[in-house]
């Protein structure tokens, strides 16, 4: 099957998704859609981030995409089960990636979640947990300053350990050790937040987990790309093209990042 897969995000973020999806499925195409216009989802509600996915899905639909991927964990949280019921392709979150690496690393079964204002209201992770290994302890944390951190680019030095150390203070008296980064954006500053926890805790980002998953997916439904010719990369943003490209051309490893911009 030579279409593409499809990968949607609230901005940028995903683009650590896609990273990881370029180091395992090196010949699948991509068709990415960032809703960076509306981003951050973490402190919008639930009704509102399930609006905005069913229109930015509508969009992909149309292109043809193969399967979806949702990069966004404030996506997956709240919007995960109707997407699975109404697409004809498979769907695949980023929540359960990452619970399942968790499950697999902790010895204590005692498991910190750091995520959006949304993602941990909606008790996601608990749940994927919970239904993994039904005595799982879970502590989880909204840290709403960490992605306006990233996004301001000065995620290195004093002022951003400080932030960190200061944001993960509540989990000071928690016994974990495992600590799972429900958020797109914190792999990039996850030096800083394993400083903070200490290297007794195994800390766990779900992006590379979600493409080891959407391998096998596609091993098992016989949906891999068999197309000699170079896998094609798309992307599109709701917002600014020039910056959509100068972070992706940062941050992946392509010669070329065609962008286009779209309405939703
Ligand atoms: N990282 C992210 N978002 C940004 C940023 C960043 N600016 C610098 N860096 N901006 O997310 C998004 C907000 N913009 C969007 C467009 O309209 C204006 C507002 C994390 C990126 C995940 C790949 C720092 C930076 C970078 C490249 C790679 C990594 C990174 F530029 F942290
Ligand atoms: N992509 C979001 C997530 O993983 C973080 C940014 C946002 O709040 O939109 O939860």
């Amino acid at each position: 099957m030579n279409a593409p897969i499809g990968v949607i995000d609230s901005g940028v973020g995903g683009l650590t998704v896609v990273k990881e999806m370029l180091r395992y499925l090196p010949n699948e195409s991509i068709t990415y859609l960032g809703d960076t216009a509306r981003c951050p989802y973490g402190p919008r509600s639930k009704e509102q981030v399930i609006q905005f996915t069913w229109q930015i899905v509508d969009q992909l639909e149309k292109m043809n995409i193969k399967m979806l991927v949702i990069a966004c964990n404030t996506i997956t949280a709240v919007a995960l089960d109707g997407l699975q019921k109404r697409c004809k392709f498979p769907v695949v979150g980023v929540i359960n990636a990452g619970a399942q690496a968790a499950i697999k690393a902790t010895k204590t079964h005692d498991i910190a979640v750091i995520a959006t204002q949304g993602t941990v209201k909606s008790g996601a992770y608990e749940n994927a947990l919970y239904s993994l290994y039904s005595s799982s302890n879970v502590t989880s944390l909204a840290c709403p300053r960490l992605v306006p951190l990233v996004e301001s680019g000065e995620y290195e030095g004093k002022f951003a350990q400080n932030l960190v150390a200061e944001t993960l203070a509540p989990l000071k008296n928690t016994k974990f050790d495992t600590m799972i980064l429900g958020c797109t954006h914190y792999p990039i500053i996850q030096g800083l937040i394993e400083e903070v926890v200490g290297d007794q805790v195994h800390v766990v980002s779900s992006a590379e987990e979600t493409a080891k998953q959407v391998k096998e997916i596609l091993r098992f439904q016989h949906i891999a790309r068999t197309d000699k010719k170079p896998p094609e990369y798309l992307f599109y943003t709701t917002g600014s093209v020039p910056i959509f490209r100068s972070i992706a051309s940062n941050w992946l490893p392509l010669k070329e990042i065609n962008v286009k911009r779209i309405k939703l």
